[in-house]
């Protein structure tokens, strides 16, 4: 769509429409939280994501063994308690949750040897939230026209 096109569709809607709807699509904090799936699919010895940049936000890793041995899957990184699958036997799969924020972090089957072996990912999260469910340390300024007073 052009600008200009934008720009006419804008014109013929009512100021008071565009006022309401300014509102709707305010949500409070959380409500627009939205979850990223990521494939991860394991073989020996490597793991391949199928998502290759990374925002901050709420991510399920959808994992998938499609070797022939067990592995797992492991995050460490900044906010994170190093969160892990349970053991994943060959063509199993297991989802892990983790919300990422700006930083590096390293994703690994954590089966002794294997992260040594090549099975071991950097990834590095950088930009704008996609939701705003997170308030550690700073917090986003209040939203405009907002009337609440603390
Ligand atoms: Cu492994």
């Amino acid at each position: 769509m052009t600008v200009r096109s934008k720009m006419a569709t804008l014109s013929l809607i009512p100021l008071a429409t565009v006022g309401s709807m300014a509102l709707t699509g305010a949500l409070p904090a959380g409500a627009s939280a939205k979850t990223i799936t990521v494939k991860a699919i394991e073989t020996e010895y490597r793991i391949a994501l199928s998502v290759k940049s990374f925002k901050p936000g709420d991510y399920t890793f959808v994992t998938e063994n499609k070797g022939t041995i067990v592995h797992a899957l492991e995050i460490t990184g900044p906010g994170l308690h190093d969160p892990a699958t349970r053991n994943i036997s060959p063509g199993k799969k297991a989802d892990l949750k983790v919300t990422l924020e700006n930083g590096r972090y390293d994703i690994f089957c954590p089966i002794p040897g294997h992260k040594a072996l090549g099975m071991n990912v950097n990834i590095v999260v950088v930009g704008p939230a996609l939701h705003t469910t997170s308030s550690k340390g700073h917090k986003s300024p209040a939203t405009s026209g907002g009337a609440v007073s603390y």
